[in-house]
């Protein structure tokens, strides 16, 4: 972890700036009718999980570029992970990953605690085989042709939520490979059958506090056609197994220029949004950072979100799921953090009074210029004084350069081959 003493240190070198811009922005909303401690006080309460394998460098199917000090096991990842919740005050859980982070569950909880850290959904994985497995999933996993393959997946998604059960997580992430890279290859709706039934299966074992979310994608690694291709798809499943089950939205697993916020919308109005794999893009799945490419539409989600948040039982989980080929990803998810936050912030922004009345006048010009007024405040200062107050730092990445956190983790931790394809 880094030297509270260094953070304080940062913190103050920034500290009179820092209020003189605070106080500039808190008169600035202050004319505009809005709170800024209020607002501090909601962007403070918010957090984002962490996935435990975003912290080690990504890549991409041609290679990966390993960078030095990566986390050699799920321990090394949750130091990572504890220091950018240090460090931010923005990423209070982890996201583990079975197999990948299989370990004695008693001493994930110690190290969990030991870093401030609690565990957030689990990720079960059937869209790779691993070692000892007795079935191979290349051609599917609970959409498997053999019944046999089907129960191998469902056996697995069952011990990810007994092992959830025991470091404290309340929810499964299904995301699965399965699909067809011909016509032809497979008939699509009795593998969106097989699917279900077997997803029957895994939420018949969940237990009643747990939620079960499962995960769209449009293309890869199938390329003619996913078994959870759309988000019609995701809602006819999450309508198929239960009230538990709900949709999870990954950014990045949509066609271009989809309105990815209007699908939000369309969930949320079905009860059925269950949360957020953040992430940006420019092509297709890209992985980028989150708020890389396009932040407005990550207001534009936000803003949606912010419209909900007052309806009973809506609590959709939110987590990070990014691929950080060329940066340190204990940087890219530090900053990823801020710029959800800093969705978060400027929605609040929204003026919701003014934006209705233009919206009932018809008068489309007012009615987008109010969103674009939120969108266009720099709420840094508020991001920052959240940070300064609970003692995490004013400028999160000047502070961890300064504590010489990858050197030091680089002594311990022995280079890694970037040879073989590092897909993620
Ligand atoms: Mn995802």
């Amino acid at each position: 972890m880094i030297d509270t003493d260094l953070i304080a240190t940062e913190n103050r070198r920034r500290a009179e700036d820092l209020r003189r811009d605070y106080d500039a922005l808190g008169q600035q909303l202050d004319r505009r009718g809005v709170d800024i401690e209020a607002v501090k006080a909601k962007v403070a309460g918010y957090g984002v999980a962490i996935p435990s394998w975003g912290v080690g460098t990504g890549g991409t199917r041609f290679a990966r570029f390993p960078g030095p000090g990566e986390p050699r096991d799920v321990f090394d990842k949750l130091d990572d992970c504890g220091v950018i919740h240090q460090l931010t005050g923005a990423t209070p859980s982890v996201s583990l990953h079975i197999p990948w982070d299989k370990a004695d569950p008693a001493r994930l909880r110690d190290k969990a605690a030991a870093v401030g850290l609690r565990f957030d959904a689990m990720n079960s994985n059937t869209f790779q085989d691993h070692a000892g497995q007795a079935l191979s999933y290349r051609h599917g996993s609970l959409s498997h042709t053999d019944a046999a393959v089907r129960r191998q997946a469902v056996e697995h998604n069952l011990e990810c939520i007994e092992i959830g059960r025991a470091i404290g997580s309340r929810a499964l992430t299904v995301w699965v490979g399965d699909g067809s890279n011909f016509p032809g290859q497979t008939d699509l709706s009795a593998q969106f059958e097989r699917y279900l039934d077997a997803m029957g299966a895994i939420y018949d074992g969940l237990p009643s506090d747990w939620r079960l979310f499962t995960e769209h994608k449009m293309y890869e690694p199938a390329f003619y056609s996913t078994v959870v291709q759309d988000w019609g798809s995701n809602l006819m499943i999450a309508q198929h197994l239960g009230e538990r089950a709900y949709c999870l939205v990954d950014l990045g697993h949509h066609a271009p220029n989809a309105n990815i916020e209007m699908i939000v919308a369309r969930l949320i109005h079905a009860g059925k949004l269950g949360g957020f794999h953040f992430n940006d893009s420019k092509y297709g799945d890209d992985d980028l950072d989150t708020g890389a490419i396009d932040p407005y539409r990550l207001f534009l989600v936000f803003n949606e979100l912010v419209i909900a948040e007052g309806r009973a039982d809506f609590a959709p989980a939110h987590m990070l799921d990014q691929s950080h080929n060329v940066t340190d990803p204990i940087e890219s998810l530090m900053l990823s953090a801020i710029e959800v936050q800093r969705a978060y912030a400027q929605a609040l922004l929204v003026d919701r009074q003014a934006l209705a009345g233009y919206q009932q006048d018809n008068d489309a010009l007012m009615a987008t210029a109010t969103l674009k007024q939120a969108f266009r405040t720099d709420v840094d200062p508020i991001l920052a004084m959240a940070r300064t107050e609970r003692g995490a730092a004013v400028d999160p990445v000047a502070a961890y350069r300064a504590s010489g956190y990858r050197a030091a983790v680089a002594e311990t931790r022995p280079a890694v081959s970037g040879a073989g394809g590092g897909i993620v």
